[in-house]
């Protein structure tokens, strides 16, 4: 009777961890796409907020309560462009090992070290660029045109948080310069803030690694315009039903991990 018992457990829990497992999947697989919509106002690439109404189009992302970042894209005069505002809302001291590092994998072919194509960009102290390629175990500094990017960062306030703090906004074509970035991306970022070391890095998707392309995030993106309805209220809403999903299933299943 007793055996009997602990197969009948044993099968349970199994199925229990099998359908925990298959949440926690779709739980992060949600939370680690972003979408890219058609750019209604051209910002202006200053590291703040030009107008009030300057990135209005594009959908929130954030990293907690630490980050907060949109992009949207378009048919420039010459390339695919794609335009960015990273907000790093917690911030608010400039230092120089501050960084932002910004992972591209253009062809999506994910991997478990930065392959050749694989291109990121590390701004320190919020002023030193570099660019890096993949070589297939880490990354090598590579020499690119600087007409590469076109990057700003600034520590100011913005329609976001009242609170002067560090902003980067860039472009990039996508599809033309000296490289062929690829257009539909995945992609890690990682923020440091060195007046907040404890924290340690910042990332996205959540947990990330920057040298480890198959723990990035996908950004798809859409000829069409944000849509009104998906306000920053509902993206919130959103991503903390995934996270309160997440909590409640990893909680059960440390309960029973514990207990068996
Ligand atoms: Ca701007
Ligand atoms: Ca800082
Ligand atoms: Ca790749």
């Amino acid at each position: 009777m007793k055996k009997k018992f602990c197969a009948l457990t044993m099968i349970a829990f199994m199925a229990f961890s099998l359908v925990s497992v298959g949440a926690i999947n779709y739980a992060s697989a949600q939370a680690a796409e972003r979408t890219s919509y058609s750019t209604v106002v051209e910002p202006t690439i200053d590291g703040m907020w030009t107008s009030d109404d300057e990135w209005t189009d594009g959908e929130v992302t954030t990293i907690g309560d630490v980050v907060e970042f949109r992009s949207t894209w378009d048919m420039g005069d010459e390339y695919v462009m794609t335009r960015w505002i990273i907000e790093f809302l917690s911030d608010t001291t400039d230092d120089l090992a501050d960084f932002w590092n910004f992972c591209i994998d253009g062809d999506q072919s994910g991997g478990t070290a930065p392959q050749p194509g694989d291109f990121r960009f590390r701004i320190a102290g919020h002023t030193e660029f570099d660019w890096y390629e993949g070589d297939g175990t880490g990354w090598t500094a590579v020499e690119l045109d600087e007409t590469e990017i076109e990057w700003a960062t600034s520590l100011s306030a913005s329609p976001t948080d009242s609170t002067p703090h560090w902003i980067l906004e860039f472009q990039i074509p996508k599809n033309g310069g000296t490289v062929q970035l690829g257009i539909t991306w995945n992609l890690g970022l990682s923020v440091y803030d060195s007046s907040n070391a404890q924290l340690g890095a910042s990332t996205w998707p959540e947990g990330s690694e920057g040298d480890v392309p198959d723990s990035w995030g996908v950004e798809n993106f859409t000829m069409e315009q944000i849509p009104e309805g998906l306000s920053f209220g509902v993206l919130v809403l959103l991503s903390s039903a995934a996270v309160v999903v997440a909590t409640v299933v990893l909680r059960k299943r440390s309960r029973l991990d514990k207990s068996s």
